[in-house]
């Protein structure tokens, strides 16, 4: 196989694309479709600085190493989920990756800050460790980037995460989710900042390529969590559609972008108002993620035997 750029050897073939590349051609294939992301979906601009969401994870190392290579102002941000093993492995990945290129990591301890433990949240509350975990990244990555004065978050979901969200989206027809299924969803409403996707153009092979060739060291364990979650199924479906005819992800993908807006944005507006606790804009007094966290702060005091002192020190 050869490269299609330089004619030398070629270590990643792109199918769909109908490509192969060499190391450095891949690398500098895996830049321009980030930098045409970001610049086609209007996502930031040269001199805007942008807070990564940083799992530990291929996806969202390569992101971070994408953007700091094309020269952005790029921070990164750790969530501490408390998964027991796989969150201190992901932290360790996370730091190491920032420290080898000097880049400055923030971490927020999900339970210093707030007392939750997304490992010990089953049967705490109605929702899934999924779907705890989902709302409380989203409210944590808001607040701080609102804090710190970051012009965007920036997530590695790539073109595999974005199709099967869309097939998962599109079987229970959840018209609201579909209309905001955007690689660049701007801030709605004052006290929520812009949401970016800059790896949607590239699929999770290539982004695990990427990550191989640059050296990155990445949490290669999933979260325990993930077990089952249907967004797997979909990925399954996904391929093997996209192993008989390369292409089907991303005309699937991209297609629904071009063509959706008439379809699904004509709905209804919420009004938001400000939570009463924490700030953040909800339809309700409080919102979700400070709901969550009383329902599990109430429902571990019910736990607790009488007498004994709360562990976190705070009830
Ligand atoms: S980290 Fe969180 Fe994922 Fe683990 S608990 Fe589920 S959502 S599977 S990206
Ligand atoms: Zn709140």
């Amino acid at each position: 196989m050869r490269c299609t750029k330089c004619k030398g050897h070629a270590w990643v073939d792109i199918p769909r694309h109908h490509a192969a590349y060499c190391d450095t051609c891949f690398v500098q294939f895996f830049h321009r479709q980030v930098s045409r992301a970001i610049d086609e979906a209007d996502m930031f601009g040269p001199n805007d600085s942008v807070l990564v969401a940083i799992s530990g994870g291929k996806d969202s190392l390569a992101l971070w190493d994408a953007l700091l290579s094309l020269g952005h102002a790029a921070t990164g941000l750790y969530v501490d989920l408390g998964i027991g093993e796989y969150s201190a492995l992901s932290h360790e990945k996370a730091q190491s990756f920032a420290s080898s290129v000097g880049a400055d990591l923030l971490v927020v301890d999900l339970k210093a800050q707030y007392g939750l433990r997304i490992g010990e949240i089953k049967g705490a509350t109605g929702r899934t460790p999924c779907s705890a975990c989902g709302l409380a990244k989203r409210h944590v990555f808001n607040k701080h980037a609102l804090d710190l004065g970051f012009a965007v978050i920036a997530t590695g979901h790539n073109l595999d995460d974005e199709a099967a969200t869309l097939l998962g989206n599109l079987l229970r027809w959840q018209t609201g989710y579909l209309a905001r299924q955007e690689p660049a969803l701007r801030a709605s409403s004052s006290g929520l900042v812009k949401k970016v996707k800059p790896l949607y153009r590239l699929a999770e092979r290539e982004t695990a390529a990427y990550a191989v060739i640059r050296g990155l060291d990445y949490v290669v364990e999933e979260c325990p969590n993930a077990a089952g979650a249907s967004s797997l199924a979909y990925k399954e479906a996904l391929n093997l559609l996209e192993e008989r005819s390369p292409g089907t992800k991303q005309a699937f993908y991209w297609e629904f972008l071009r063509k959706r807006r008439r379809h699904f944005e004509a709905e209804e507006p919420v009004t938001l108002g400000p939570c009463q606790q924490c700030g953040e804009p909800t339809t309700a007094r409080l919102c979700a993620f400070c709901r969550l966290v009383k329902e599990v702060e109430s429902r571990m005091a019910r736990r607790r035997p009488r007498g004994l002192p709360c562990p976190s020190g705070v009830g």
